[in-house]
């Protein structure tokens, strides 16, 4: 197995390097690739030193059997051929494909099956906030269909970039000095905040984070599922959170939902609020599976059941999903 990073010296960039090696990611040579501004750095891994090489369009890919892509979407979009030519597998981290009929959008606790289907050698990896939803919803749609969801988002800086985490350590330190905030990586001071307001607005009111969730959820899900988002930026370093109400076909009792979600592969149950215990970031940054807390059902519907999820938005809403989905592949020998 020959793998690629490209993009190593983001934030998710450099979560591949620790969860290929925490997941002992069987492989003979890893290369590095990024931008003019990074080529030339040196990043170790299992104790080897590594210098990133500039991303060109030349055949520098062949022989890569899977390539991990988090470089924005105009440069997934810019060198998805030149990425793919050679027969390497393409997992994007961008939003630049995940509504292309001919990729398929995989979180593999939900529809691995998807990513063997890849026409153009890509598979685009989710969009952080509908990972760790699907991979909630998945255990209650097991239990009846759910035909509406309402979630309102809690997303940590850290879905911004490495460079909107180091803003907000640096807002709290001017703020605590009397000094002006900088403000460049978001619409407004996010230290003692919340901004709601993740990405762009649509014409519709929503925004395209919100927008990424209802169109995403439904692709992974194969379902005409309804999703209404809230998305809203919060001032906490790298894990999302999010308050889910969902409406199922049948009405499901929080004993069903509880035990549904302690066999959900990906989930952990924490949900002993009179212990007060439920997830939160702070606890889960740097973990692996989707928490859930706070099952309830819904007062105002009868089909209704609301809960809490957190996940760690650079590991499962980003690079540990991406590593998963190669693992399914080499799983069933489809790549390697
Ligand atoms: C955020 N969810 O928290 C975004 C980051 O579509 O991959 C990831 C955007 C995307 O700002």
């Amino acid at each position: 197995m020959k793998v690629a990073i490209v993009g190593v010296s983001g934030a998710v960039g450099q979560e591949f390097l620790r969860v290929l090696d925490e997941r002992n990611f069987p492989m003979d040579e890893l290369v590095l690739f990024g931008s003019s501004r990074s080529a030339g750095r040196v990043y170790t891994f299992r104790g080897k030193q590594i210098t990133v090489k500039e991303l060109k369009h030349n055949d520098d890919f062949k022989g890569i059997d899977v390539a991990f892509v988090s470089a924005g979407g105009g440069t997934s979009i810019e060198f998805a051929e030149t990425i793919t030519k050679h027969g390497t597998v393409m997992i994007d981290n961008s939003s630049a494909f995940r509504m292309d009929n001919d990729v398929p959008l995989v979180v593999p606790e939900v529809n691995p099956e998807d990513a063997l289907n890849r026409p153009r050698g890509i598979i685009a990896n989710p969009n952080c906030t509908t990972i760790q939803m699907v991979v909630a919803l998945k255990a209650i749609e097991g239990l009846s269909h759910i035909k509406r969801v309402h979630v309102s988002t809690y997303q940590a800086a850290s879905g911004a970039g490495a460079t909107a985490m180091a803003e907000l350590v640096k807002q709290y330190e001017q703020l605590l000095k009397g000094e002006e905030p900088t403000v460049e990586k978001f619409a407004y001071q996010l230290a003692y905040n919340v901004i709601p307001h993740v990405d762009v607005f649509t014409d519709n009111g929503y925004t395209k984070e919100e927008m990424k969730m209802y169109n995403e959820t439904r692709k992974i899900m194969h379902s005409d599922i309804e999703v209404s988002a809230t998305c809203v930026r919060v001032p906490v370093m790298r894990a999302h959170s999010e308050a889910t109400w969902v409406e199922t076909e049948q009405p499901i009792s929080v004993e069903e939902a509880r035990k549904a979600f302690a066999e959900a592969e990906g989930v952990i149950l924490q949900d002993e609020p009179a212990k007060k215990d439920y997830p939160m970031p702070l606890f889960i940054a740097g973990k692996d599976p989707v928490y859930v807390g706070r099952i309830r059902k819904d007062i105002t519907n009868p089909n209704g059941l609301t809960f809490w999820t957190v996940s760690d938005q650079i590991k499962k809403g980003a690079a540990l999903n991406a590593v998963q989905i190669a693992e399914y592949l080499l799983k069933v020998k489809n790549i390697g």
